[in-house]
């Protein structure tokens, strides 16, 4: 359990994986059917083996809160982490006429020059985005991914559910229902996401006075993807908590294909070598209520001295 919990199943991973081809043509070492589990009374769970950007967390899970799709807002707030995926709809478009992107994520790595070029129309990209809102209405949507699941679900009588606020409804009203559900796995969108859901359903239980969280994630980055998505989920609890006037209890974390790229071999180990420290506290404005209502600013992490960052290259 705890940042251990994670520690261990990098171990476990890499000494019991298997060597897998995927999508992205990187390679992996993959497992199936992993839990991780992690007691929120025991501080915020941002990994302290390596420095996760908590700022990208927030505002990226604020993003999904207020139902948009569009990365626009997230290069409002100086949030990067969805470019990759909205840039791909835009290389691929025909209005695109720059050099030729095919595959930027691999060529990137592999030529300095094509690298050179790529972080050119990457720019370009973003600036027009940030400048130009017909064309962030053009080429900034991913799809109806999780913002538009949570919030506005379509339904066959053309009408929209709001899960997410239906499900802080029935936690306040009913707290031991065993239906506290929402799912981003629909599969009548899977097909126009820019990238299908990876934590595709999440329940939540109450017992005790604490509001606990578990996530089901297909598909898990083990070193890239998965402190991020632990760091969410856990924040999502705590502001649900705390909109219901309950204490945070657990998250527990269930991992479909849980995998370590191959390119990012050498970074577990230099973590796997690091130490753990005391997880950090949140702090969350009293002032505030509704998970509706909260900025960026409503949030402060305190005591958090991780190792440093180690960086890794993305698989697109
Ligand atoms: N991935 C995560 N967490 C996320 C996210 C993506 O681990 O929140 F958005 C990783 C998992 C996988 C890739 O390595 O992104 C998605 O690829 P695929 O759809 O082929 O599973």
């Amino acid at each position: 359990t705890g940042e251990q919990g994670y520690l261990d199943l990098c171990h476990y991973i890499l000494k019991h994986g298997t060597n897998k081809t995927d999508r992205t043509n990187t390679g992996t070492y993959s497992v199936f059917g992993q839990q991780m589990r992690f007691d929120l009374s025991d501080g915020f769970p941002l990994l302290t083996t390596k420095k996760v950007p908590f700022r990208l967390v927030a505002s990226e899970l604020l993003w999904f809160i207020e139902g948009d799709t569009n990365i626009r807002y997230l290069l409002q707030h100086n949030n990067n982490i969805w470019n990759e995926w909205a840039f791909k709809q835009w290389v691929e478009s025909d209005e695109y006429d720059g050099p030729d992107m095919t595959d930027f994520g691999n060529r990137s790595q592999r030529s300095p020059e094509f690298d050179q070029l790529y972080r050119e129309q990457m720019t370009i990209f973003k600036e027009n985005m940030l400048r130009d809102k017909a064309f962030a209405e053009k080429f900034g949507y991913l799809g109806n991914i999780y913002g538009k699941q949570w919030r506005a679900w379509k339904t066959s009588q053309h009408e929209t559910i709001d899960q997410l606020k239906d499900v802080i409804h029935t936690i306040r009203h009913n707290p031991d229902s065993r239906r506290h559900i929402v799912s981003a796995w629909n599969p009548e969108d899977v097909p126009t996401m820019a990238l299908p859901p990876c934590h595709t359903l999440f329940q939540f239980y109450v017992a005790d006075g604490k509001l606990s969280c578990q996530m089901y994630q297909r598909s898990a980055d083990i070193f890239l993807g998965v402190p991020f998505n632990i760091a969410s989920y856990a924040l999502l609890t705590y502001l649900i908590a705390h909109e219901c006037g309950l204490k945070a209890g657990e998250f527990v974390h269930t991992l479909g294909d849980a995998h370590i790229y191959t390119n990012h071999v050498e970074q577990v180990k230099t973590q796997l070598g690091r130490d753990t420290r005391p997880f950090p506290t949140l702090k969350i404005n009293g002032k505030k209520d509704s998970i509706f209502d909260f900025e960026l600013s409503d949030f402060k992490l305190i005591d958090y001295n991780p190792h440093p960052s180690i960086k890794a290259p993305i698989a697109v």
